[in-house]
């Protein structure tokens, strides 16, 4: 089914409206998109112009969603309460908003049997322009010789500071000229600062070095870092003494 622009438009505001309060954002992207920066073992299977949706956590997810969803499952332990607080948000978001409309959802801890991730979620936010992915082939004049560097994305508000949580695909909807690709910000402008980004994240990503690569607008509060610097099988005895 084609989609009227408004249509379009529509859906991106309904799923804004759900999630936002709640910490995350939301952008909106055509699978085309995607598609045409990737190999086609990358592709995801659906006509160029279907409508998707990357749905990424700022800070404020930790306080405004994820501590209150810890006190409501306090007596259940949630094998992975991060996922599972984002996946209950995000589905009760589709099957809510969404009662009649197909929408797969592919998070980004999901993979297929071969270890493939469901979707390539940097390239899903630089496609989508929310946070633009930095990777070795940005870097003129390489310093590295033949290692391989990882890429990461850089927010222009959070630096580092979020998290690539979904990609939702809303099957059938198809966008045309109303949804127009924007660049994401390039925040991390210069070579020397996207050497010193790639290095930190690739020979010391556990210091969060490279999250402070830009001045953010917010980071992780010291709870949230407390949290996530906290291996996942230790967060239980950390919630005990949290209490
Ligand atoms: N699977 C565990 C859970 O669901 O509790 C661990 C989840 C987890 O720690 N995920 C990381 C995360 O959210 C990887 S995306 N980190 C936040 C960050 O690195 O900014």
């Amino acid at each position: 089914m084609a989609a009227a622009g408004g249509h379009v438009d529509e859906v991106v505001r309904v799923v804004g409206e759900r999630l936002l309060p709640s910490g995350f954002e939301v952008y909106p992207l055509k699978i085309g998109w995607y598609n045409a920066v990737l190999p086609p073992s990358f592709h995801l299977p659906y006509h160029e112009d279907t409508l998707a949706v990357v749905v990424l956590s700022a800070p404020a997810m930790f306080e405004k969603l994820f501590i209150p969803f810890l006190q409501r499952h306090r007596r259940e332990a949630a094998r992975d309460p991060v996922d599972q607080c984002v996946s209950d948000t995000i589905s009760s978001c589709v099957s809510q908003s969404f009662p009649k409309q197909e929408v797969d959802v592919m998070y980004d801890y999901e993979m297929h049997p071969n270890r493939k991730p469901k979707f390539l979620a940097q390239t899903a936010a630089h496609v989508a322009g929310a946070a633009y992915y930095y990777q070795q082939c940005d870097v003129p004049n390489q310093p590295w010789g033949s290692k391989k560097m990882f890429g990461v994305c850089i927010h222009p508000r959070w630096g580092g500071w979020f998290a690539i949580r979904a990609l939702l695909v809303f099957r059938g909807v198809e966008s045309g000229a109303e949804l127009q690709q924007a660049p994401p910000v390039d925040s991390v402008g210069s070579r020397q600062q996207r050497v010193e980004l790639l290095e930190s994240f690739n020979l010391h990503w556990q210091d969060w070095a490279y999250r402070d690569i830009i001045r953010s607008e917010d980071s992780y509060s010291p709870r949230q870092r407390e949290y996530f610097s906290t291996p996942p099988g230790q967060r239980a005895t950390l919630l005990q003494r949290w209490g």
